[in-house]
């Protein structure tokens, strides 16, 4: 409200690499909120990837998607484009995102909303993954977004949590049905 910019780690208290804090702490203006969704998966970090990497098809993972295509590039760049059809029922139709980390190495893929029929401005999220002590993965997926006109920081943060501990779980399910 101040027009000061808070930077915040969302990792706080959580024992986890280095690069992993660092990409799950962002600046957030007055606007906006952020917060991050953490999941622990019993399936190895190569397993979890294979599904978390497919920025040309989340639907691998995410309900709340009808259809998915690649509008710019091969979906393996960073600046590549894809438009997103939502499922009924949610206050919104669809989502133009553009991949912003694909790092295939320290497994963190990112993506920021571009565009789209919704109330999401200004969307980016973070998703990693890291070896957890028992040989399964821990998912940690944090994001930053404007507050909606006429909605508190509170009711974004609640809205947008809901939507990605959906699909955490969901993507939990599938990794360890597989095996
Ligand atoms: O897709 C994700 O990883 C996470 C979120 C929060 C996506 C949100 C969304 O795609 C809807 C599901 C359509 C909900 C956007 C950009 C806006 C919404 O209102």
């Amino acid at each position: 409200t101040d027009g000061l910019i808070k930077r915040v780690c969302l990792t706080r208290g959580m024992h986890v690499p280095e690069h992993v804090a660092m990409h799950h702490t962002h600046d957030v203006g007055p606007d906006q909120c952020s917060s991050s969704v953490v999941q622990m998966i019993h399936a190895p970090v190569e397993s979890v990837w294979s599904l978390v990497r497919r920025f040309d098809n989340p639907k691998v993972y995410k309900n709340f998607i009808r259809q998915c295509r690649i509008v710019q590039g091969d979906g393996l760049h960073a600046g590549d484009l894809r438009e997103v059809m939502v499922v009924s029922g949610l206050p919104a139709v669809s989502s133009t995102e553009r991949l912003e980390i694909l790092d295939e190495e320290r497994h963190v893929i990112s993506f920021s909303v571009v565009g789209g029929d919704h109330r999401l401005e200004n969307y980016r999220s973070v998703t990693t993954l890291h070896a957890s002590d028992d040989e399964g993965t821990v998912v940690v997926e944090s994001y930053i977004v404007d507050v909606p006109p006429g909605n508190t920081e509170e009711e974004t943060v609640s809205f947008v949590d809901t939507i990605v501990r959906c699909n955490l779980q969901s993507l939990a399910r599938s990794c360890t049905s597989r095996r």
